[in-house]
């Protein structure tokens, strides 16, 4: 039997087939999840649209746009009647304004700052609170995080702040949801070749730092996300609750 049989999971953050959020659904998927899956905006809804409906053609598919409540209140309620109860939550979401991420840190404005925060951390708060009431048998929430969060990766900046924001959400949720046996995690992964990586300058260049440095000397695939985030979702990750897992060649460890 598969470590995932009979569960039913969401999945947020879905934009193409090299997504994070892609590669874990897969990976629930083939351990035997049945999963609905949540796209950002008419821009993403027929990629998404394809990749869920291999699936089977009555996957669940529902538009999410994570800083609107009445999005959420909405994915809740039908997944919900959809499944009648829900085990796993998928947080795979980021967003900073592109100019946030080029200049320096001391020029974040307000707006940028608060729309990172809102996109990237606030709205694990709220898919938790929306989807805790479903969890009637207990769940694993997993959300995607990096090492901006705790170390300076140049031109991360406002997101690694957001991400530190994620990271502390997540211990503040896993004491809050523990008593219902919901356990909260995050993945913090390598640089992976996403779409949320095209275009930023230096890419290619951080995936052979990593290469270089890393105690593994290589790059992280996608189905080793997948493979750490199905272990998370599992009744064998049953005692481990507010933790971040580096998936990430052992680069964390480095100190030089
Ligand atoms: O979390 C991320 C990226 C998240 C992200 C990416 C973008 C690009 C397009 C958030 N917002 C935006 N906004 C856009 O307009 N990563 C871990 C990948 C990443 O992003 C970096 C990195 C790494 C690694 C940005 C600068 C430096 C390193």
């Amino acid at each position: 039997m598969s470590s995932l049989a009979g569960k039913l999971g969401v999945v947020f953050g879905v934009a193409n087939k090299r997504s994070i959020a892609w590669a874990i659904a897969q990976a629930w998927h083939n351990a035997g999840a049945r999963l609905a899956f949540t796209y950002q905006g008419e821009r993403l809804k027929d990629n998404v649209g394809e990749l869920a409906g291999t699936f089977g053609p009555d996957t669940l598919i529902l538009e999410c746009d994570v800083t609107r409540d009445d999005h959420i209140d909405r994915v809740f309620t039908e997944v919900g009647q959809k499944f009648g109860r829900l085990d796993l939550l998928l947080h795979a979401v980021a967003f900073a304004p592109k100019d946030a991420l080029e200049g320096e840190f001391v020029n974040t404005s307000r707006d940028a700052f608060k729309i990172a925060h809102d996109i990237s951390a606030y709205s694990l708060v709220a898919l938790a609170r929306g989807a805790a009431p479903l969890m009637t048998n207990g769940g694993s929430i997993v959300a995607m995080s990096y090492y901006g969060a705790e170390k300076v990766v140049p031109h991360y900046n406002v997101m690694g702040v957001a991400k530190a924001s994620l990271e502390a959400s997540t211990r503040y949720l896993a004491y809050d949801l523990g008593p219902k046996k919901i356990r909260v995690n995050c993945i913090s992964a390598g640089p992976m070749n996403t779409l949320a990586a095209r275009g930023i300058s230096g890419f290619t260049a951080m995936l052979k730092h990593y290469e270089a440095h890393s105690p593994l000397k290589r790059n992280v695939l996608p189905e080793e996300l997948g493979a750490t985030g199905t272990f998370l979702a599992s009744d064998g990750a049953a005692a481990i609750t507010g933790q971040v897992i580096y998936v990430d060649s052992g680069y964390q460890i480095m100190g030089m």
